[in-house]
């Protein structure tokens, strides 16, 4: 029987909060008697994450993880979201796992209020408490999105709570991968005309980011021109 909320969660060297994180998850949905499953996309972890995964999923059921060999943010998450049974979808992160996200997303896409209910860091009301290199870097990525693809929400990475009916097909429009396809994935479903919804969101992040912000920025700026490319100029 397909679940009513599937949660999937990229996962990627969390070794230090991976159990402690995916317990309280589980918890916090089991005391709301919502019917989940929750699936773990690990790729390229080096530490001793993949072994306490199989562990937490042997003995739970409703826990389900897939590893593959290169770390690829993007990929994991739409190969979990491909593999989601449930009539609703949550993307998660490891270090947020905030449930006062799904209490106020959940009931939105219940009603038919959205199809698509993204968390951002940036709305108004909300509040960030990473540093403030990482708060500009939001801006300036955003400011990117919107100059090169018309984006008019104020984020697009980070949680996201969707109808999978209605964002498959999406999905599998998506030409990118790493960082930048969960801009894209936000990004289609407003081209798309579906009703896509920002919910401002509180972060606290449970440990540092794992990944060094400008590390990223090449593959980011070089997704982002393909972006331009195949949505702007080939009008795919
Ligand atoms: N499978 C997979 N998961 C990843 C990868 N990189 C990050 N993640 C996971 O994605 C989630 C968010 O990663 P973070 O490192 O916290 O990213 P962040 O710096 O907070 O990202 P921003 O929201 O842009 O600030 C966590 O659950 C990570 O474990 C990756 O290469 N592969
Ligand atoms: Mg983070």
């Amino acid at each position: 029987m397909a679940p009513h909320l599937s949660v999937v969660i990229p996962v990627y060297n969390e070794e230090s909060i991976i159990a402690s994180a995916a317990e309280e998850l589980r918890q916090g949905l089991d005391a709301r008697g919502i019917d989940y499953e929750i699936i773990f996309a690990e790729n390229g972890s080096r530490d001793a994450t993949p072994r306490i995964l199989e562990d937490l999923c042997a003995k739970n059921p409703r826990l389900r993880w897939f590893h593959s060999e290169r770390p690829n943010y993007g990929s994991a998450l739409k190969a979990g979201i491909a593999m989601a049974r449930g009539t609703y979808v949550v993307c998660d992160e490891i270090d947020l796992c905030d449930l006062t996200f799904y209490d106020a997303a959940l009931p939105r896409l219940e009603r038919g209020e959205a199809d698509m209910v993204v968390g951002s860091k940036a709305a108004k009301g909300a509040s960030d408490q990473r540093p403030l290199v990482r708060r500009a870097a939001t801006r300036v990525h955003n400011g990117l999105l919107k100059v090169a693809l018309g984006f008019q929400g104020t984020d697009t990475h980070g949680l996201k709570a969707f109808r999978r009916e209605a964002l498959v097909p999406v999905i599998q429009k998506c030409v990118v991968d790493m960082d930048v396809f969960a801009s894209e994935f936000v990004i289609r479903a407003w081209r798309e005309g579906l009703k896509v919804v920002e919910i401002p969101i509180q972060l606290h992040e449970k440990r540092q980011p794992s990944i060094h912000l400008f590390k990223r920025v090449p593959n980011v700026l070089k997704n982002v021109g393909k972006l331009f490319y195949v949505i702007r100029i080939a009008g795919k």
